[in-house]
């Protein structure tokens, strides 16, 4: 589940501040602190053996990659949903408690199936538009591509050791990975999994990196990488009519490094953030930034406190301009930002930091949970028009609740329990009572076909 601790890895961490990490847990990650599992003399030799080099470098290379891809069904698949509700109204909601996945109708709320997954899936499932097949990654580096309309795995192969996400063109032509180990991005064929090429992270200073997400920019066919360790902002562009791949990244260099991402709804612009706690970096540190894609440079600076968490940013329209809102992975609080002109318009306090921000073109408010702290079973209610906290509910006190996500039509809001004997508490958006609740494991995230391929502007995408 955590990511890979290899001394190339480890670069940008000096070795005191990775002793604190042992010492008391790392902020916004699943790392727990040790200081009272372990001695002091133990919890050195822990820090001294992730940064020696193993013996044997674990490597992932294109044969393995081929080598691994499997087809998991030769039957051909049924050319409409083979169940009887709303495709665009479903949910696909991931149970990292027990890796499972299930597959809602949110309409009616039934379970319609649920199957296992690959250990850990991280990040958003991603949708083809028409919604005929959804595509997953784990974070040990399985991409899996499942038939929503015939309800089956079609095929998996496995990208890496230590994968961080996937996006996807929007006729399933083209998956890309991220990677943290090897520091890579690997371009799929999407019909079958197969491998168009591994493209190897490195700046042009000759730095290697990791990478922490990959982006699908529709609007301008291509995709976004976000790179960790060197000031880089990489763009893949691909066309869908010679055709051509997106094998050849357009590099932006940046003055700093930009780990976390939001865009712009045109995609034409990226507000970035550096995540301060990797302190001893290079380039500037805890800074914010907006780059425009086309002008390939900076165009302004962001006031961004503490560890915003802009890829769970949503926005909307505030009286006569486009807003967007981040949650914070370190201070409670929510920053707001004119899309116009990048100034923080306001500043909402919360009762902690929160991790996922959700809401939905038809409903009058946003929703933000309190993940971290003893706060984090709470959620607060945000009216969209005043900025104003209207409602904060506690929906289980004691466990944490988190990641929201609306119905199709923005009427029902879909909040976790956390836990491994969690749960999926529906609620009506509008007056927020509870509508009801499905036990399940740790359901981290849930991602509702609809908001997803029409790019609602209240998900992230
Ligand atoms: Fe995530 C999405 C990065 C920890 C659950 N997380 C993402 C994305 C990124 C990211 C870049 C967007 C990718 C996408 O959707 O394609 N996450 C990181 C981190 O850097 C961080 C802080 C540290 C790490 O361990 O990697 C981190 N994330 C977590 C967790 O600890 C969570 C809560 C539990 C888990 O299972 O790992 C977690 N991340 C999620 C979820 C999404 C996500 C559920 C998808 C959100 C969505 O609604 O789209």
């Amino acid at each position: 589940m955590g990511p890979a601790l290899l001394p190339e890895n480890l670069a940008r961490l000096r070795k005191p501040a990775a002793l604190d990490v042992v010492n008391n847990g790392r902020v916004a990650t699943q790392m727990p602190a040790f200081k009272d599992v372990l001695d002091a003399d133990k919890l050195q030799q822990v820090v001294d053996y992730i940064y020696s080099t193993p013996e044997t470098m674990p490597s992932w290379n294109d044969d393995m990659i081929r080598a691994s891809r499997k087809t998991l069904t030769t039957e051909k698949p049924g050319s409409e949903p083979s169940f009887n509700a709303d495709l665009e109204n479903v949910f696909v909601v991931v149970e990292s408690g027990d890796h499972h996945v299930t597959i809602l109708n949110g309409d009616t709320f039934e379970v319609i199936t649920r199957f296992k997954s690959h250990f850990a899936l991280h990040g958003g499932p991603k949708f083809t538009r028409d919604a005929h097949f959804v595509y997953f990654a784990s974070r040990d580096g399985w991409v899996s591509k499942y038939d929503l309309y015939n309800l089956r795995f079609v095929s998996e192969v496995r990208v890496g050791i230590n994968t961080r996400n996937i996006a996807v063109s929007d006729g399933g032509e083209y998956v890309i990975a991220a990677n943290y180990w090897p520091h890579s991005l690997v371009v799929l064929d999407g019909r079958d999994l197969s491998l168009i090429k591994t493209i190897d992270v490195t700046s042009l200073e000759g730095e290697s990196s990791r990478v922490s997400a990959v982006y699908h920019a529709r609007s301008r066919q291509s995709f976004v990488a976000a790179l960790k360790d060197v000031p880089e902002l990489w763009e893949i562009p691909y066309d869908l009519k010679q055709p051509s791949p997106p094998t050849m990244p357009k590099r932006i260099v940046m003055n700093a490094i930009l780990d976390d991402f939001f865009f712009s709804p045109d995609y034409e612009k990226v507000m970035g953030a550096t995540r301060p706690l990797d302190s001893g970096t290079s380039g500037e540190i805890g800074t914010g930034q907006v780059v425009d894609l086309t002008l390939g440079r900076k165009v302004a600076d962001l006031d961004l406190p503490g560890m915003p968490h802009l890829g769970s940013g949503i926005s909307w329209q505030y009286e006569d301009r486009m807003i967007m809102a981040s949650p914070n992975l370190r201070d409670a609080e929510v920053s707001i930002i004119d899309l116009e002109n990048w100034q923080t318009i306001k500043r909402i306090e919360t009762k902690g930091p929160g991790f996922f921000m959700r809401s939905h073109e038809k409903t009058p408010y946003a929703w933000v949970d309190v993940f971290f702290g003893p706060h984090k079973d709470k959620i607060h209610i945000i009216d969209k028009s005043t900025l104003e906290m209207v409602r904060t509910l506690q929906p289980e006190p004691g466990k944490t609740v988190a990641h929201v996500e609306f119905t199709k039509d923005g009427q029902f809001a879909l909040v976790s329990v956390i836990e491994n004997e969690g749960a999926l508490i529906v609620y009506d958006a509008n007056t927020f009572e509870e509508v009801t609740r499905l036990p399940m494991s740790r359901p981290v995230g849930k991602y509702n076909v609809y908001n997803k391929t029409h790019l609602s502007t209240g998900t992230s995408h």
